[in-house]
């Protein structure tokens, strides 16, 4: 029924065993397909090491640099798919990052660098990515993003990365439009608060999941696992009539009023 055997699947923000991608590369893994797995090079090679280790079970058979910023990354990440693979299938768009003091204060006071660098690597770079992707896509394909319900309402001390996620919710519309005629789906789930290295780093984020498990219809929040298993379920054939879409994968939490 769910099978991804014979599927190329790319996936990009694995930090480490708390990230979301992770929960997300172990289910596809899990369906059978096969994996490429990108990671955020810094200047030690500490985060190439780290995130090899990781995934090494999962047995991908392309790792590759890929930071965002950088069009030359971007550009030999996919050349190497293009060689290696002749084939994109899928493709995990699960990044994000603002500095860290235009995550707390007033928002009017975020800077234009601040909010150029946020919207550019959060949001930009899916439009990058999925562009590069499209001739790669020669069967069809399914781009997945993760957004946040900070992208459409006002969530304390989210602040520009709300605007980027609404943003990149309105980009998963637009290339879901032009895609389409492609055979190529474009979704995105919104996620729950988890505790990862991203939203770890975030001052009050223990209170948020709190709130939560007071306040959702299920009584907690979800791991990375339920977002992999919901991914895996956008990215295969069961989903070909999803295209456009924000799946909220958050116990419920978006539906409630008080
Ligand atoms: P994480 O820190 O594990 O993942 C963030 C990833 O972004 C890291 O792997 C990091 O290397 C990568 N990244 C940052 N800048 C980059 C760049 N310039 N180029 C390439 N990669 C870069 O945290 P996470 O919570 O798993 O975040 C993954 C996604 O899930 C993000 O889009 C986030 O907004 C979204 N999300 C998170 C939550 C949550 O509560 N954790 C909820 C909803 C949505
Ligand atoms: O999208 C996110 C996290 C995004 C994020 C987090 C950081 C912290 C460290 C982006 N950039 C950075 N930069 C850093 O330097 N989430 C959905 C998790 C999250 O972040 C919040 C949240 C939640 C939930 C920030 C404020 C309020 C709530």
């Amino acid at each position: 029924m769910l099978d991804l055997t014979g599927k190329n699947a790319l996936v990009t923000g694995i930090a480490n065993n708390r990230s979301i991608a992770w929960g997300i590369a172990q289910q596809l893994h899990k369906a059978g397909a096969n994996l490429g797995i990108t990671y955020l090079p810094d200047e030690r090679g500490k985060m190439e090491k780290k995130v090899a280790e990781l995934v090494e079970p999962l047995n991908p058979n392309l790792f590759l640099p890929c930071n965002v910023e950088l069009d030359e990354q971007i550009q030999s990440t996919f050349e190497v798919i293009r060689d290696k693979w002749g084939k994109l299938d899928i493709l995990i768009h699960c990044l994000a990052f603002a500095n860290k003091e235009d995550l707390s204060g007033d928002f009017s006071q975020t800077s234009r660098s601040g909010f150029n660098q946020a919207l550019e690597i959060s949001t930009y770079s899916l439009v990058k990515l999925s562009g590069i992707a499209k001739p790669l896509m020669i069967e069809g394909g399914s781009i997945l993003t993760l957004t946040y319900l900070g992208g459409v309402r006002a969530i304390p001390n989210y602040n520009v990365m709300g605007v980027a996620k609404a943003g990149l919710e309105t980009s998963v519309r637009y290339l879901a439009a032009e895609l389409g005629p492609h055979n190529i789906r474009v979704n995105a789930i919104s996620a729950g608060p988890i505790r990862t290295l991203a939203s770890s780093a975030v001052g009050g984020i223990l209170d948020m999941i709190h709130h939560v498990e007071q306040v959702a219809p299920l009584r907690r929040t979800v791991t990375q696992l339920e977002v992999g298993n919901a991914a895996t379920f956008l990215c295969s054939d069961l989903a070909s009539g999803i295209t456009g879409q924000v799946l909220y994968v958050d116990a419920g939490y978006e539906i409630m009023g008080m």
